[in-house]
């Protein structure tokens, strides 16, 4: 329905018109997409939970997530599913007969029926792994001082599997969710946030170290590519914006070409803040990590507008980069459109190299960290001020061919 068939006149149309701005499609009527503002540069992309793929909202009303989907498929040619194809939620329990495919499923039809390009998040991760997938008959290292079971981190902490027990689980699994959507999802996140945050090692310690050791990843992306050959493989994670971070990120992946390992592209998070980087620092982490000679492409777009978040990035970037305490910035709106032009400002000078630009979330009521209103259309899917700054951007590179 579009807004001027309605032939209403008076203060019950201006009702009814301002009823409808809330409604499921009048937002989208006349408003450019950034699907085609910038299909001569990049894909423009979102990540996606289930209720957009099955339509039933969680803390949402059906009317809310019409809407929320109407804005997907006007805006967007790419998606990603937030949460369901992690480890835990796909293969939750042991086994061949572990695997619950249900919401992974639902996210590739919605996909496909859209004609959406495919992104699978993520098949190897120190996060969302369950416990089983590390368990195994010989003890752990520290049975002295710590209680089986699980430590305070959440992290597993009882007796582990060998290294090729771990590695045999990790081949099936990747063997079995690469295959069944061979073909339909383009690309896989194969290894994610390996990299360590602090201090001088290159990789985070973690499970998947302690157990096979450093060359987990390159194990993960020969079986990746053994499942699609096809499929671009890519190593995905937060915080290159800092240099000591993408110090480590180069290392990691010219040891992984060095040994012949398929990496196919760069995934850099981008999980940022109004504050923190400027265009400047995004072309020089852009210039940076062209120099790998692989595509870059942005994976979980969204940008911080919270008092919280603005902290400098220092031995932490996880910690910060989810702190949505103290309200919002002064001038948010604006800060927030200018910060998000300046990306795009960056994405599209190194668009060579940019292939692909996603945001962690459709609008700010489908973001991991909501109260930091971090994307390009609110709650109700209205478009922001940094949505026209954006396509602005756009506009300005059209205009410099
Ligand atoms: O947005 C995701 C949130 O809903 C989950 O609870 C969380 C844990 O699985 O993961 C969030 O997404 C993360 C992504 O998978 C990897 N990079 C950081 C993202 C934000 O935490």
């Amino acid at each position: 329905m579009k807004i001027h068939t309605l032939k209403l006149n008076s203060q019950a149309s201006m009702l009814t018109t301002a009823l409808l701005a809330y409604g499921t499609t009048a937002w989208s009527a006349d408003l450019p997409t950034l699907r085609d503002a910038f299909k001569d540069h990049f894909l423009v992309g979102t990540a996606i939970n289930r209720a957009v793929t099955t339509g039933r909202g969680f803390r949402r009303s059906s009317e809310q997530v019409n809407t929320d989907i109407a804005l997907v498929k006007a805006q967007f040619n790419q998606v990603v599913a937030e949460n369901e194809m992690k480890w835990d939620s796909l293969h939750p329990r042991p086994g061949a007969d572990g695997y619950d495919f249900r919401a992974a499923d639902a996210f590739v039809s919605f996909g496909l029926n859209n004609n959406m390009y495919l992104v699978g998040h993520t098949l190897v991760w120190h996060s969302q792994t369950p416990h089983w997938v590390f368990a195994g008959t010989n003890p752990p290292p520290n049975t002295a001082s710590a209680a089986p079971g699980t430590n305070r981190f959440g992290r597993y902490n009882g007796p582990r599997a060998s290294r090729e027990e771990l590695l045999q689980r990790m081949r099936d699994h990747i063997h079995t969710v690469v295959g069944r959507y061979k073909g339909k999802i383009k690309v896989w996140d194969v290894v994610n946030e390996a990299l360590s945050d602090g201090g001088t090692n290159t990789l985070r310690t973690s499970l998947w170290t302690e157990i096979i050791g450093p060359d987990f990843i390159a194990k993960a992306f020969q079986y990746a590519h053994e499942a699609d050959p096809d499929a671009i493989l890519r190593y995905n994670d937060y915080g290159l914006e800092s240099s000591a971070k993408r110090r480590k990120l180069i290392a990691l992946i010219q040891s992984l070409q060095a040994q012949k390992v398929p990496v196919h592209a760069i995934g850099s998070q981008t999980h940022v803040s109004v504050a923190w980087p400027s265009f400047a620092e995004m072309d020089r982490a852009l210039t940076e990590m062209a120099t790998l000679g692989l595509p870059i492409h942005i994976t979980e777009l969204d940008v911080n507008s919270a008092e919280g978040g603005q902290r400098s990035f220092g031995a932490d970037i996880a910690n910060n980069a989810a702190t949505t305490q103290g309200g919002l910035v002064s001038d948010a709106d604006r800060k927030l459109a200018e910060a998000y032009a300046g990306l795009f400002r960056a994405f599209l000078k190194h668009d060579p190299q940019v292939k692909m630009v996603t945001f962690w979330g459709p609008n700010d009521a489908n973001s991991w960290r909501a109260n930091g209103k971090p994307l390009l259309f609110d709650g109700n899917s209205q478009p922001k001020p940094a949505f026209h700054a954006v396509l602005a951007e756009a506009k300005r590179a059209a205009a410099a061919k």
